[in-house]
């Protein structure tokens, strides 16, 4: 761990002792140390599905406490985030080794005037997990860039992710900009970030409310399948 004289050794921790280490260090933003952790779970036989949610995504929860309580401020927490991505990264792989076939093709990416993109990229692993594949916009993402990418990359679903109050009326904006364009029945527009509810998914046209990223899964097959009946009943 460390290069003083009292190093942690990971490996001698039991796996509570070691998932609390985890969620520490993830608050300290100790990327490497949290990359060894991770690999020492999945070594001990860890579901990669577990790993991410019982150390990388308590781990956040904790940090967006601290960070709400003005305890942390956006220097700490970026480190956190970065530490968070490094675990992510490790797990990304095999969270997408089920060999499930292609699914459904989604676009996704975080609404303009917000940066946020941890929840967005977690949910993006799961649903390529699970067989999807997965357009990543990115961050920050305006009208244009989410019509743009609908038109490039013919997906089934729209992906839309926002983790400020101030932001998420934008997903409003891209819903109502795709019924101008007569396009918005082409496409299955799934909702999620933390502020957000099933009535407000509602409320902005949206076909569901993602609390996270397993729902997100769920959600996605079901509707696509109704989606998939609907084509094959208009063909009809
Ligand atoms: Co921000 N931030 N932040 N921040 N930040 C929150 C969101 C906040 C709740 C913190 C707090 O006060 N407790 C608060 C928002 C308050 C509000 O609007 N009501 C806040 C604030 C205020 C801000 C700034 C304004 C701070 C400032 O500058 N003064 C600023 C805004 C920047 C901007 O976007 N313009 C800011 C900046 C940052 C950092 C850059 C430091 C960093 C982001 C780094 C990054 O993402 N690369 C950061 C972080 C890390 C957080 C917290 C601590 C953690 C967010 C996170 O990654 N959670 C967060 C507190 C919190 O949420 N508890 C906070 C872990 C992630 C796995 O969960 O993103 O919810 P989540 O995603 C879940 C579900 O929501 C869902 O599935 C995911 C996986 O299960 N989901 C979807 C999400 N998107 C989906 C899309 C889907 C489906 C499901 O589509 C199909």
């Amino acid at each position: 761990m460390s290069d003083g004289g009292e190093e942690l050794d990971l490996r001698e921790l039991d796996d509570g002792e070691l998932v609390r280490q985890i969620q520490d260090d993830l608050y300290d933003g100790l990327q490497e140390e949290v990359a060894e952790g991770v690999n020492i779970l999945l070594e001990r036989g860890w579901e990669p599905y577990r790993v991410l949610t019982e150390a990388l995504v308590e781990g956040m929860r904790i940090v967006g406490v601290d960070f709400r309580d003005g305890i942390l401020f956006v220097p700490e927490v970026l480190l956190a985030a970065n530490a968070m991505k490094g675990g992510m990264a490790i797990l990304r792989p095999l969270l997408a080794e089920t060999g499930a076939p292609t699914v459904g093709k989604m676009v996704i990416g975080t609404v303009k005037g917000d940066i946020h993109d941890i929840g967005k990229n977690l949910v993006s692993m799961m649903m390529e997990g699970a067989g999807f594949e997965v357009i990543d916009i990115g961050i920050n993402c305006d009208v244009d860039k989410y019509l743009a990418a609908l038109e490039e990359h013919r997906p089934e679903i729209l992906g839309m992710s926002a983790l400020l109050t101030t932001t998420m009326p934008y997903m409003k904006v891209v819903i109502d900009t795709m019924v101008e364009h007569g396009i918005r029945d082409d496409y299955i527009v799934l909702v999620g970030g933390a502020p957000l509810n099933e009535a407000f998914a509602e409320a902005i046209g949206a076909d569901a409310y993602c609390r996270d990223a397993s729902v997100a899964v769920e959600t996605a097959k079901t509707l696509i399948a109704r989606h998939h009946n609907r084509l094959v009943g208009a063909r009809a």
